[in-house]
């Protein structure tokens, strides 16, 4: 007779303390914009961290330097870790080839890598570019549920889904916890009046990822990641029932920048969706 697969428990009670010890949490793509961040604020939560990149990380000289596809490398890099914040990967638009083997073949040897080694969570880096062509909402219309169809803007947006159906597929399959998160703009800070919605402060970054490594019972949770910001666009509500509690708003940013760029066109086809210029001209991974 087969073993029942594990099911997904709704989290009720979120957790709002950091954990009593330190976590060892293997952090992906910890050379990278996000990674450089979350590397000098994830420790102050309480969280030991092991690095790993493709690329040496800068100040860190015991960081492991590993690509996604070296599996015995990641088995390695994951064993005795507590969980995974993982980040690693091309973060912008790319050849399909490329972006099959960084972010959809790597994801599953990291979760492959995971799973044989008893790790019970991942954190996976999911975009806004995984619902990048849903329009966003205007005229006082509800901000856009997480339970919104997917409509991925790119190759890159759709390794974004894959990482989420791979994610639901672990939990379901072998009971390996997740939450993806979808990120908005996790920047030092915005520069495009688009991303005064998308924005994720450095400082809300870490709220977030502290809240996903520290949930209880979150099965496969997927969430919007952005702060607080008074020009929202998406609905925060999952994240918050994580216990994250964002601080930040980047409207303090938007006089300049709309004096700077004019107000969103929504008659602009790369205005006028949540991807942004990603529908219609998307930024290319230079490597
Ligand atoms: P980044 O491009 O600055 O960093 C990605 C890192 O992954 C790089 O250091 C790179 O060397 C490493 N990497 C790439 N391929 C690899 C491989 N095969 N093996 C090992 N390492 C590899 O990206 P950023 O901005 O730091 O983003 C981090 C993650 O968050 C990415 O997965 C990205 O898709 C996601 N994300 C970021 C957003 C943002 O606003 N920065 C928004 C939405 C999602
Ligand atoms: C992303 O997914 C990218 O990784 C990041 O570089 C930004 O372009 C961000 O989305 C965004 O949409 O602003």
């Amino acid at each position: 007779m087969s073993t029942p697969a594990p099911r997904a428990v709704p989290h009720t009670a979120p957790r709002t303390t950091p954990p009593a010890a330190p976590r060892t949490v293997l952090l992906t793509g910890a050379a990278g914009g996000v990674g450089t961040l979350m590397r000098d604020l994830l420790p102050a939560y309480g969280h030991d961290l092991r690095l790993l990149d493709v690329r040496p990380v800068e100040g860190a000289p015991d960081a492991i330097t590993a690509d996604l596809g070296d599996r015995a490398a990641l088995r390695e890099a994951v064993r005795g870790v507590d969980a995974i914040v993982h980040l690693a990967g091309i973060s912008l638009e790319a050849p399909f080839e490329k972006i099959l083997k960084a972010n959809i073949e790597g994801t599953y040897h990291l979760y492959e890598a995971a799973r044989e080694e008893g790790v019970r969570r991942i954190v996976f880096a999911s975009s806004n570019h995984a619902v990048g062509y849903t329009p966003y909402p205007r005229d006082g219309a509800p901000p856009v549920p997480v339970d919104a169809p997917r409509r991925p803007d790119t190759f890159y947006g759709l390794s974004k889904c894959f990482g989420e159906d791979l994610a639901q597929l672990y939990w379901d399959r072998h009971g390996l916890e997740t939450v993806s998160i979808r990120i908005g703009s996790c920047f030092p800070e915005p520069t495009s009046v688009r991303m005064l919605s998308m924005w994720l402060s450095p400082a809300d970054g870490a709220r977030l990822f502290h809240a996903a490594l520290t949930a209880d019972a979150v099965g496969h949770t997927v969430v919007y990641g952005s702060s607080a910001n008074t020009r929202l666009w998406w609905d925060l509500s999952g994240a918050r029932a994580l216990g994250y509690t964002p601080l930040d708003d980047s409207e303090p940013y938007a006089a300049r920048l709309v004096a700077e760029q004019g107000e969103l066109d929504p008659a602009d086809p790369a205005q006028a969706r949540l991807g942004g210029h990603f529908v219609t001209d998307p930024p290319i991974w230079p490597y």
